[in-house]
């Protein structure tokens, strides 16, 4: 149930590390501008204090930024509907999750996958940042009361412990000031996997680039990665549930489906009985037909980086007016001398 007494407002984010990818595109950014036309209010930010919880060259991460912020306005955010900008610039979302690393328990955190993901066996040699990066993006979240969060099913876990925060924060203080965040995982892109493995999801920084259709890629090589995807010897099945132990398939067909804009059930109807060999050059056309206005526009957006920071620097002026008073309200709940 959203929680109704906090005016609608969505927030999300994205961490400036290598290219986006399509997972991201279709799980996340895709939506955001969904929201941003159904007029609710809409905030997305670029976080790039959550990039930096593994390391980052300097000069990489000044580019991923501004790239970042170019796909998402090529991708249709609108600067003038939506409020966009780079988390480092309103500092009031490290306030906030340092107050909320002292709200979060080390059994809920012990309890993220994700960080057991990224950590992998070398956990001893992991950055704090990386384990407590929950509690900043709760904190990016609820800075801005936001009621819905629009993200890719690998962020389940991360919405539920904002809400524990939430819940918690409220209960210890005796007050209803944070939000109930509601988490919206919707459509047939909520889990892209990687065109390599179907059981392991699309990512970024998979070490394999043919595993991933990164925005940037030109027509060519969308071709390419989509031709040597992984599949299976048997065509099409003639409904959705012939590709339940098919993994790869289905991938395939998801990403069809999100990029055409259909059900999946529809793009089965129609190739019900085809080979890959017809399939995967319809799919190919496809995504470069969808991807590639994109990553042109983004090129040309690239070409004025100072544009870019102008348009960040803005959305951040925009970000901390909102920003600035919760923070303030909430120092004051907690009782800190202002
Ligand atoms: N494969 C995916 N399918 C659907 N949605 C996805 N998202 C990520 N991968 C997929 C969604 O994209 C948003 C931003 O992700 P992020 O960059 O902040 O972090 P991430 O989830 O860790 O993304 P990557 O690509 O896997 O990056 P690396 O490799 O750097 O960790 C989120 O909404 C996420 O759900």
């Amino acid at each position: 149930m959203s929680d109704t007494k906090f005016t609608p407002r969505v927030f999300s984010g994205i961490q400036p590390t290598n290219h986006l990818q399509l997972g991201n595109y279709l799980g996340a950014v895709k939506r955001f501008v969904e929201m941003q036309n159904s007029g609710v209010e809409t905030i997305y930010c670029i976080v790039d204090l959550h990039a930096i919880t593994v390391w980052q060259d300097p000069a990489d991460l000044t580019h991923a930024t501004r790239e970042l912020a170019a796909s998402y306005i090529a991708s249709g955010l609108d600067p003038a509907k939506s409020i966009l900008f780079n988390q480092s610039q309103v500092a009031e979302h490290a306030q906030l999750g340092w107050i909320f690393n002292c709200v979060a328990r080390m059994g809920w955190m012990n309890r993220m996958t994700q960080f057991k993901d990224k950590a992998g066996k070398d956990r001893e040699k992991a950055s704090v940042g990386l384990f407590s990066y929950p509690t900043l993006m709760a904190a990016d979240i609820l800075l801005y009361h936001t009621t819905h969060v629009p993200v890719g099913e690998d962020q389940k876990q991360h919405l539920e412990l904002t809400r524990d925060i939430a819940m918690k924060f409220n209960n210890d203080f005796g007050v209803d000031f944070f939000p109930l965040t509601e988490p919206v995982i919707e459509g047939v892109a909520t889990r892209i996997m990687s065109l390599r493995d179907g059981t392991k999801k699309m990512s970024k920084s998979d070490p394999s680039d043919m595993s991933r259709i990164n925005m940037t890629d030109d027509a060519d090589t969308i071709a390419k990665k989509i031709r040597k995807a992984k599949t299976d010897p048997d065509p099409l099945p003639e409904a959705l549930e012939g590709l339940d132990d098919r993994p790869e398939a289905r991938n395939l067909v998801n990403i069809y489906a999100a990029l055409a804009e259909k059900p999946a059930e529809d793009v089965i109807a129609e190739f019900a009985g085809q080979q890959f060999g017809t399939f995967k050059p319809a799919l190919a056309e496809l995504a470069v037909e969808k991807l590639a206005p994109i990553s042109s526009e983004m090129d040309r957006l690239m070409q004025d980086p100072a544009e870019i920071d102008r348009i960040l620097a803005q959305g951040a002026a925009r970000a901390r007016e909102i920003a600035a008073p919760i923070l303030a309200k909430t120092y004051e709940i907690i009782g800190m001398v202002r």
